[in-house]
């Protein structure tokens, strides 16, 4: 089995304990890796390391930055199919929906490094006899803090604004998928970033994640994950007035409209929620049906979740693999306890497959509860796994409301082929991400993130490479005069 080490100044380091801790894989239990435990030493080992190389990357021209990470996209792309295998073995995905999310990441690295060429500063006038302008500069060591559920995918998100922007990095990934992150780590390193620049303290959320979230020595944290988690971490950052940016829990709504063709919407309604197992943050965790298609869609749907296939996340004909982890299983199951309490009907799905590739691992079944109300806990918070929670609507004004009456604000859809209810709806939905006709896009130029309790700041766009950046305001006094407030020359002083 193999052992790694974490990714410091462009080489693997055991751990300063000597610990280290395994790697599980979700659909059998069993140990792929062990991973050296970092703690406090570490991540202040990595954060000196990252404090020397960052003056040399945030000197290197934007262009030279841009040349290097275009560089990385090409080398990424070569190595797509190792990650992606490995990303299976980690978090359970079906190797499908692996490839599909990973070839997608060049272009992070693409958009990031055509940015970092092409910023140009500002030139604010200035009353007077001044030249005034600003510029955009790195703001030092910055903190990564990841999920698991898109490994890679929300790592690349966040090094691509801040590489191209000129910082360095400590990146303390899930403890349930470190090690592709540090196979991103030996992608940059090949395509010409600094040693020292991009370093991977793997290690747990209570020890690495919070010596990282309190370091004096980081002038920005950028995490994704759970809300609790998010809160934690930003009480921490605030007492360093470290910026914090934070992609948090969602409780993303698919709203059906009557025009919307039935098996469009359904199939909409499957691919928001089940996609990932239902652990994405954007996951489609309620479905609002209006009254007159309500029952032909949840007929169609409990017919289509049951055929849903079921297994092994390596095999190409598997559409739904394990959940993550036992807790994430034992998550969900509590989940589906609380809405059947709550009175909500099981419509499909409500167990552990049986039977026995599947008793070794954390499979659950695509869930989907109808007569939801909007109160309930089911609809309320986050499960974070296969559970659809369907809820009928009379009224547009009705679904808007029922949409907002949530703490989160991350994502929603709007499903219609009337064009002024479409952009009426999406603009009257608090959230940050609103499809219209599709879900689950990304691109990076497109800010991403959330209103209410999903988040702080955007990831992606132009918005995320400014935020990796602090402005610097150069005032130039273009006059010979000379000036001198205290001269005893009886002239009435004026400072402009
Ligand atoms: O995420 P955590 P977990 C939600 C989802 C899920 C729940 C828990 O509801 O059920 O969160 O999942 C690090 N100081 N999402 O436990 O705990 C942690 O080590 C510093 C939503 O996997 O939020 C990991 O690297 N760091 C979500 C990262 O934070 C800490 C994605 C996320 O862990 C820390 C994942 C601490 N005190 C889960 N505690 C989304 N919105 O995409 C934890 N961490």
């Amino acid at each position: 089995m193999k052992s790694w080490g974490m990714f410091v100044g462009g080489q693997y380091r055991p751990a300063a304990s000597g610990k280290d801790f395994p790697v599980i894989n979700p659909k059998n239990g069993s140990t792929i890796a062990k991973v050296a435990h970092g703690e406090q030493a570490d991540v202040d080992a990595a954060i000196a390391v990252a404090q020397q190389a960052s003056s040399t990357w945030a000197a290197y021209s934007g262009a030279r930055r841009g040349d290097i990470m275009h560089k990385a996209a090409e080398i990424l792309e070569s190595r797509l199919p190792e990650l992606a295998s490995l990303e299976v073995d980690q978090i359970g995905r079906p190797i499908n929906e692996m490839r599909a999310q990973l070839a997608r990441l060049p272009e992070w690295f693409r958009y990031f490094g055509a940015l970092a060429r092409t910023q140009e500063g500002t030139v604010p006038p200035f009353d007077g006899h001044f030249l005034n302008y600003t510029r955009r500069v790195p703001l030092g060591v910055v903190g990564l803090i990841t999920p698991w559920n898109h490994p890679l995918l929300i790592l690349t998100k966040k090094v691509a604004p801040a590489l191209a922007a000129g910082n360095a990095m400590v990146i303390k990934p899930s403890e349930l998928a470190p090690i592709t992150p540090m196979l991103l780590g030996e992608i940059m390193a090949e395509a010409g970033v600094p040693d020292g620049v991009f370093n991977v303290v793997t290690g747990f959320g209570a020890g690495a994640g919070a010596a990282l979230s309190q370091h004096k020595g980081i002038s920005k944290i950028d995490v994704t994950g759970g809300t609790e988690t998010g809160k934690v971490i930003a009480s921490m950052a605030g007492k360093n007035l470290t910026q914090v940016s934070a992609e948090l829990g969602g409780k993303a709504a698919v709203v059906l409209f009557p025009d919307v063709d039935v098996q469009q919407g359904v199939a909409a309604a499957l691919f928001a929620s089940f996609i990932a197992s239902g652990q994405t943050c954007v996951q489609g965790a309620r479905l609002l049906v209006h009254e007159s298609i309500h029952d032909q869609v949840v007929a169609e749907i409990v017919r289509r979740t049951a055929q849903i296939r079921i297994g092994d996340p390596l095999e190409k004909t598997t559409q739904m693999g394990p959940l993550v982890s036992a807790r994430q299983r034992d998550l969900v199951e509590k989940y589906v306890a609380i809405g059947q309490a709550e009175g909500a009907h099981l419509a499909a799905g409500g167990q552990r497959p049986q039977g026995a590739p599947f008793e070794a691992g954390f499979y659950y079944e695509p869930t989907v509860f109808t007569h939801v109300k909007p109160h309930m806990r089911i609809a309320q918070e986050e499960i974070f796994g296969p559970v659809m929670c369907v809820i009928p609507f009379k009224t547009e004004a009705e679904a808007v409301e029922i949409v907002n009456d949530v703490d989160f604000g991350l994502a929603a859809s709007v499903w219609t082929k009337d064009v002024a209810r479409a952009h009426r709806v999406a603009q009257a939905i608090q959230a940050g991400i609103i499809w219209i006709n599709d879900h689950h896009r990304i691109d990076a130029s497109s800010p991403w993130g959330g209103f209410k309790m999903s988040g702080l700041g955007r990831e992606n766009g132009i918005v995320a490479y400014q935020a990796y950046t602090q402005i610097q305001n150069i005032i130039v006094n273009l006059s010979s005069e000379p000036f001198d407030w205290y001269a005893d020359d009886g002239q009435e002083k004026r400072y402009s």
